[in-house]
Order: structure tokens, then C-alpha cells, then sequence
């Protein structure tokens, strides 16, 4: 073991870099402790510098010993500028040296859930699925659909209107039903559509009643198409949603935009529950788009697939649909 003046420094160095070292625990401080001792003007490599100055035999032994207490101190570092930057890394963030874990999967809203189920009933009775635009024109939402300006059924569908410098009539839809006019516009019979999307009524809200929901429009137009087939319909999607035994009604009810109208309420415990409103199509509407309502005929359906969701798994509120609570979306 050297014994001189220059090998003594290396052992002094060494306790010093160490001690130095474990008390360095921010990035910060380590980078201030890398100069110091390991820098081009460093005190350890001050020592191999001064190295020429030394006795052959000397140089040999601090050399060794300087070369080697090198290797250790790089490493001693990086081990602590690892430790250093784990222990500031930012909440939340992953620490890739943990064993893994199972990761939760999602899943489908119940909504879409809801939607999916529906828009599948009508799919397998020859109807095709379509989406339409939820920012709406006065014209598709209310004008097209015999709702003239001036008509109290406007005050059913409270708006809520966009606003805009350049146009007056552009608003969030109250309603599917819009789209029966767009897919009219654009297409000749025969017709077999369903439109699911989401609506929005400037209306407080309560267990069964949102601001926002979504809706499933249904449309069917084509010669010779008359009531029994809307009602043979419906029926079927019951059917297929409720089951063969659970009891429907149909009820006179009113729509601008169709001519008979109905509704039609499922039974729940004793309890008639409102699903969707339905009718004749118009021959107004069908004139507005271009139709000859002399030649064609067709049934058309709004329903609420949050409402229908609620009958079919004993939800209560409406408003737990929005609230992004897992509680309740995870039970699905
Ligand atoms: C009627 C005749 C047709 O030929 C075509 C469509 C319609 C339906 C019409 N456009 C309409 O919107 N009627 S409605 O106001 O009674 O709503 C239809 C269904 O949407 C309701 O039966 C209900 O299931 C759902 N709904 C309406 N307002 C809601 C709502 N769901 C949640 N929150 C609300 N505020």
C-alpha cells in the first residue's frame, strides 16, 4: 500500500467524493458535484496531472489507485443521478421498474350500449343506419317538418340557438326528426332509415327529463306503406327490446309533422312509460322535400334510448347518464 504524500490524497479524495456524493440528491447538486471531482479541472483529475511529477514507482501505484477510484466514482454518480431523477419524477407518472399490474378496461357507454341495441333491432328488420349534423338549420329542424315559425308546437322543442355574425337560423337540434327531411332531400324511395344522435332543449332537468340526450329516429317511405305496417313495426321492436310478454299502447298524439300521430308507452310495473312519439309522415312534409305524396306514403319514430335503457335496467334518474360517475357506468 503506498504510503506517500500523493496516495494518501487519492484515500483522502476518495472519502471526501463519497461522503460529497450521498449528500448530493437533486440533479442540481450532482451536476456541482461532477465538477468538482470529476471535471477537467477536478480535484481527481488534478491528481492524474500531477502524476508526471511523481517517482517511477510512485506514479505506478497512484496512478492505479487514482484510475480505479475514476471507475468507481462514475458509477457511484449514474447510480445516483438515476435515484436523483426517479425520486422528482412527476406525480402520476409511470415508474417502468415497478413489476406490472393489470390495467382496468373500458367501457362502451350505456348510452351507446342503449343505441347500439336499437339501432341493431331496427338493422335486422332491412333499416340502415345513418348520422345527421347536431348543429342544425331553423329549416331542417323546424320549417322542413310543417313547424312554422309562428307555430306553438315550437315552444315543445325550447331551442338553444347558435350564435353567429353572419346567420340567424343555425341552432343545436331539439330533435332527430330533422334528418328525415335531409335523407329525403337526398335520396328517392324506397326509404328504410335510423338516425340515432344526440339533442339538446333549452329545459330544466328532472329524473326524466335531460338538457341533452339522445334520440333514434326511424323513417320509412315508400308506395302503399300504411299505418298497420308503423304499428307492426314498433311492435316488433319491442318485442326484441322488452321481450314477448311485456304489454304496449299506442295513443293519439300530436306532431306537426305527421298525420296520424301517436305515441307509444311500454308497461312498467303497473305503469304506462312514455318511449317515443311516431305518426304518418306528413303530406306536407313530403311535399317540402320534393315528394309526390300522392305516390308515397311512410311512418316515421323518435324514441329515447336513455329512457328506454332506464325501463330495462331499474335506473331511476336520467342525469346519471351524464355525470361520468364509474359507480354507475361500470354496472353496465
Ligand atoms: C314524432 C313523430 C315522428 O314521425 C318522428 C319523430 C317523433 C318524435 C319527435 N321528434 C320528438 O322529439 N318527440 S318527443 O319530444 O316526444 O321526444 C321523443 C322521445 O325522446 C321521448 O319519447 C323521450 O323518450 C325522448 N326525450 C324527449 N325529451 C327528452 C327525452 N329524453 C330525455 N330527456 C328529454 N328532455
Amino acid at each position: 500500500m503506498p504510503t506517500t504524500q500523493s496516495s494518501e490524497s487519492v484515500e483522502k479524495l476518495k472519502a471526501d467524493a463519497t461522503r460529497a456524493l450521498r449528500a448530493a440528491d437533486s440533479a442540481e447538486q450532482l451536476e456541482a458535484w461532477r465538477v468538482e471531482y470529476l471535471g477537467r479541472k477536478g480535484r481527481l483529475t488534478s491528481v492524474l496531472r500531477a502524476l508526471g511529477s511523481l517517482e517511477i514507482k510512485e506514479r505506478k501505484a497512484v496512478g492505479a489507485a487514482a484510475n480505479r477510484l475514476r471507475t468507481e466514482l462514475e458509477s457511484l454518480f449514474d447510480e445516483r443521478l438515476l435515484q436523483a431523477k426517479s425520486n422528482t419524477a412527476p406525480a402520476g407518472s409511470i415508474d417502468i421498474t415497478l413489476p406490472g399490474r393489470k390495467s382496468g378496461s373500458g367501457g362502451l357507454h350505456p348510452s351507446t350500449q342503449m343505441i347500439r341495441e336499437i339501432t341493431q333491432a331496427f338493422n335486422e328488420m332491412g333499416f340502415q343506419t345513418i348520422e345527421g349534423p347536431e348543429i342544425e338549420l331553423e329549416r331542417y329542424n323546424f320549417d322542413l317538418l310543417n313547424i312554422p315559425a309562428d307555430h306553438p308546437a315550437r315552444d315543445q322543442w325550447d331551442t338553444i340557438w347558435v350564435d353567429s355574425d353572419s346567420r340567424s337560423d343555425v341552432l343545436l337540434r331539439t330533435h332527430t326528426s330533422p334528418m328525415q327531411a335531409r335523407v329525403m332531400e337526398n335520396t328517392d324511395p324506397p326509404i328504410r332509415v335510423v338516425v340515432p344522435g344526440k339533442c339538446y332543449r333549452y329545459e330544466s332537468t328532472d329524473a326524466t327529463h335531460e338538457w341533452h340526450f339522445n334520440q333514434v329516429e326511424g323513417l320509412a317511405v315508400d308506395e302503399g306503406i300504411t299505418f298497420a305496417d308503423l304499428k307492426g313495426t314498433l311492435y316488433e321492436f319491442a318485442r326484441r327490446i322488452f321481450g314477448p310478454s311485456r304489454k304496449v299502447r299506442f295513443r293519439c298524439d300530436y306532431f306537426p309533422f305527421v298525420e296520424p300521430g301517436v305515441e307509444m308507452s311500454v308497461d312498467w310495473n303497473g305503469e304506462w312509460i312514455e318511449i317515443l312519439g311516431a305518426g304518418m309522415v306528413h303530406p306536407k312534409v313530403l311535399k317540402n322535400v320534393g315528394y309526390d305524396s300522392d305516390k308515397y306514403t311512410g311512418f316515421a319514430f323518435g324514441m329515447g334510448p336513455e329512457r328506454i335503457s332506464m325501463l330495462q335496467n331499474d335506473i331511476s334518474d336520467i342525469r346519471h347518464f351524464f355525470r361520468n360517475d364509474l359507480r354507475f357506468l361500470t354496472q353496465f
